[in-house]
């Protein structure tokens, strides 16, 4: 006994295909192996079958008042479709289905009016059976459906009767032209009931003369009635033939296409690991930072940020001397996404640093991928690696190192400590003054006359001099680390923010397309696997 059903319940052909293509398109210009060129092929081979499925489509096609309606009822096994005295009267195509879907199909086929057989019949199983319009109609949307249908169906039966049998519009328009494909029409002479013995031999003689002349000698004819049931047997028997070709067909085809995913599924592997790992991320974007010079440019930040708070908190007898030297984060031109930075170009250090954190990534992105996709990894990353050092330093270049460092603001307590040592300034000046005034009067015998206040025995002027200039240098003197842990500070910012660029190159340029190679291969597998199934 035949078992169809266990076999129809997996995945269609229809389906199958649809997964082969899918594994083929995304292996495209990738995966250039004899496997791939021979799943391409066979896809072309399968060409429009892959439209229709599984399913063996027959349309039943005729003049109005041919009785399609009451065949298409007798094969059905019900009334389906109601047939009339009034003419035409189905206006739009019904449908019978043998077995389980072909939802798909009649979507496509734009077939509203389904019915599902009731009584499985493994010998039909898998037919779709349409009752089409007149072709000959009044109503010309009916003759449209008519063409539409008959360009898609796999066989078309069309049914005469007795008294119109020979009517030009069907030998001329669809009988005639279907010579050569003898295969996809059947003809049946129906209302023979209404023919005595000798009448329906004669007919049948003329119209098998009629076929052959018109190069349709291929072509079956059937002698029924819809109305008695006679040669309705034979119908369905013919009906059963074309089901079975086309399942045979259909059931080589299916075995095409999962030899042609077996053949796939080693350059599928197994599946590749989970997300990379985070470290491993962490470190390509330290190396890549490295080889884009933000060491360089976070060390220019901290000596600018030293340099700017020296010069308002140190000594103001000497800090003069460090604004002499030019400020070291102008001079990398930072700060301008238009342009190259003068940064220096990456030490061979550093590209090998780089070069091992990205093969890392990438020996761990290919997990145990066949090698096929390992190259193609590999590939990925070479294409983007070219011009990753010109995105970097526009990265870099472009990268707002914070809001101190970028409007150099200097912070309030700075500014204070400045103002502090203009003041002490100010009182040793004070002082030096005043000694310089007891000189002048000691000179002239008047060191007398005026009162020298002290402070705890110390003169004062001496106190404001001495003590003035000490407070002063001891005020630089602790600013100093000071102003250091704010350098660093803004350098941590700038840092990170500096990194955050890079971060941003490298997930663009390097790990986003490794992901999406990932990615690609597994829809691969899981295409194949579909296929396969
Ligand atoms: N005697 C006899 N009458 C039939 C037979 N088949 C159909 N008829 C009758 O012919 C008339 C037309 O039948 P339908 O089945 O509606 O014809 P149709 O081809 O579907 O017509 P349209 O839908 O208009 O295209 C109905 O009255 C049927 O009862 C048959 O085998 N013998
Ligand atoms: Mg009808």
């Amino acid at each position: 006994m035949k078992v169809p059903s266990i076999r129809r319940s997996s995945l269609s052909l229809t389906d199958r295909l649809a997964a082969l293509r899918t594994a083929v398109e995304v292996a495209e210009g990738r995966l250039e192996v004899p496997e791939v060129r021979g799943a391409r092929s066979l896809l072309a081979k399968a060409g429009a079958r892959e439209a229709l499925g599984d399913a063996t489509v027959v349309a039943l096609a005729g003049a109005t008042g041919s009785g399609k309606s009451t065949l298409f009822n007798a094969l059905s096994g019900g009334e389906i479709s109601s047939p009339g005295v009034r003419r035409p009267t189905t206006g739009v195509a019904h449908a019978t289905v043998w077995g389980q879907g072909a939802d798909r199909l009649l979507d496509w086929l734009e077939v509203p009016r389904r019915h599902r057989h009731e009584q499985p019949d493994p010998a039909l199983d898998g037919l779709v059976l349409l009752d089409l319009p007149d072709h000959d109609s009044t109503a010309l949307e009916h003759r449209l459906e008519v063409d539409r249908l008959a360009e898609l169906v796999d066989v078309l039966v069309w049914v005469l009767d007795p008294q119109k049998y020979a009517d030009a519009a069907v030998h001329d328009r669809y009988l005639a032209p279907q010579a050569g494909h003898a295969g996809v029409l059947l003809v049946v002479l129906n209302q023979v009931d209404r023919l005595d013995e000798t009448a329906a031999e004669q007919c049948r003689r003329d119209l098998r003369g009629l076929l052959d002349a018109e190069g349709l000698a291929g072509t079956s004819l059937l002698l029924i009635s819809a109305r008695t049931g006679e040669g309705v047997p034979e119908l369905r028997a013919e009906l059963a033939r074309r089901v079975a070709a086309r399942r045979a067909a259909t059931d080589r085809l299916t075995a095409d296409v999962r030899a042609a995913a077996s053949a796939l599924e080693p350059h599928c592997g197994a599946s590749s690991s989970d997300a990379l790992a985070r470290a491993d991320r962490e470190r390509l974007v330290h190396a890549l930072a490295g080889a884009a010079g933000v060491p360089a440019v976070v060390g220019a930040v901290e000596r600018s940020a030293s340099r700017t708070g020296v010069a308002h908190t140190g000594w103001p007898v000497v800090r003069w001397i460090g604004k002499l030297r030019p400020d070291p984060l102008r001079r990398l031109h930072v700060g301008d996404p238009a342009a190259r930075t003068s940064l220096q170009p990456p030490t061979a250090v550093q590209k090998a640093a780089v070069a091992t954190s990205l093969r890392r990534v990438r020996d761990e992105a290919g997990g145990d991928l066949p090698q096929a996709w390992r190259d193609e990894l590999r590939r990925t990353v070479e294409v983007r690696e070219d011009r990753l050092a010109d995105r970097l330093d526009r990265a870099v270049a472009g990268t707002d190192l914070g809001p101190q460092v970028t409007a150099q603001r200097v912070p309030l307590w700075q500014r204070a400590v400045g103002g502090l040592q203009w003041l002490l300034v100010v009182l040793a000046l004070v002082g030096a003054l005043w000694l310089l005034a007891l000189v002048g009067l000691a000179y002239l015998q008047l060191d007398d006359v005026v009162p020298l206040p002290r402070v705890e025995g110390i003169p004062l002027p001496t106190l404001l001099l001495v003590g003035g200039l000490g407070a002063g240098l001891l005020t630089a003197l602790i600013s100093r680390p000071l102003v250091g842990a704010d350098a660093r500070r803004r350098g941590k910012v700038a840092e990170r923010r500096l990194k955050e660029s890079v971060g941003t190159v490298a997930a663009e340029e390097l790990l986003e397309p490794i992901e999406q190679t990932r990615a690609d291969h597994a829809r691969f597998c899981d295409a194949v696997a579909r296929a396969r199934s």
